[in-house]
């Protein structure tokens, strides 16, 4: 397949080191953030394993929280389509932009875990997620030298007419257990909960799992982006890192 030849490339060239088990998943990393020595993800980039469940823990009615979904044509047309009009845009510093289907999302490798969703609010719920990693799709685009940040543009608007956006640093981003969501439960992701592409971060507090995503674009700041605080809570007060 031409995306995982492309992938091996990357890494190869990325540096010259042993390209050996877990090094190699974090090679792009060291490409983006011009580091010298090999990172070790046990000690930066992971910030730890959130805890994994079985199938008997999961919440067949897994609740839904924030803003309405997007109601634009754009988006009905393509959920009256099964989402086979959308791409997912990867874009930004990068080497090599991308604009995914569903169906090659679905070529990456799956991650399907079950893992707990805590909103700040106070609520949890636990939820069995599949989909490709983050930092797979991320890798795929070939992120340049300076690039910091990625940011998620989403579809729905906001209480200020805004569109929510997050956006997590690409260590977080690189964490081996965040997934773009495509299923939950078994069943491809309904409306509410973020189809056709959410975000799906447990190691991080709800607001962070942007639904509805549209566009990720791999930046060295994010001053310019919305209010310049990396997402539309934390433009609101929240913190930017949710770490839990
Ligand atoms: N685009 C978008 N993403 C979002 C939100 C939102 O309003 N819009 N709400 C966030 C919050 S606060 C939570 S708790 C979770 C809720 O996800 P769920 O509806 O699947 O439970 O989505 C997060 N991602
Ligand atoms: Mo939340």
């Amino acid at each position: 397949m031409k995306r995982v030849l492309f992938l091996a490339s990357v890494g190869l060239s990325g540096c010259g080191y042993h390209l050996g088990n877990k090094l190699n998943d974090t090679t792009w990393i060291h490409k983006a953030l011009g580091v010298v020595q090999p990172l070790n993800h046990d000690l930066i980039g992971t910030r730890g394993m959130a805890r994994v469940y079985s199938d008997a823990d999961v919440d067949r009615n897994f609740r839904t929280n924030g803003f309405d979904p997007p109601n634009t044509s754009q988006y009905n047309r393509w959920v009256a389509d099964d989402y086979r009009g959308y791409k997912l845009i990867v874009d930004g510093m990068v080497d090599h932009p991308q604009a995914y289907t569903l169906a090659e999302l679905r070529a990456f490798p799956q991650l399907v875990q079950a893992t707990r969703h805590d909103c700040v609010e106070g609520w949890s719920a636990i939820g069995k997620w599949g989909g490709a990693r983050l930092r797979d799709v991320v890798a795929s685009a070939a992120p340049q030298s300076g690039a910091r940040y990625v940011v998620f543009h989403c579809m729905d608007r906001t209480d200020d007419g805004s569109l929510y956006y997050e956006s997590l640093d690409l260590h977080e981003a690189a964490h081996p257990q965040t997934v773009l969501a495509l299923d939950l439960n078994g069943e491809p992701l309904d409306a509410a909960h973020g189809a056709p592409v959410r975000l799906r971060i447990p190691t991080q507090l709800g607001y962070k799992s942007a639904k509805w995503v549209r566009r990720i674009e791999v930046v060295a700041s994010l001053k310019n982006i919305g209010g310049g605080n990396g997402g539309y809570w934390e433009d609101n007060g929240y913190e930017w890192y949710a770490g839990i």
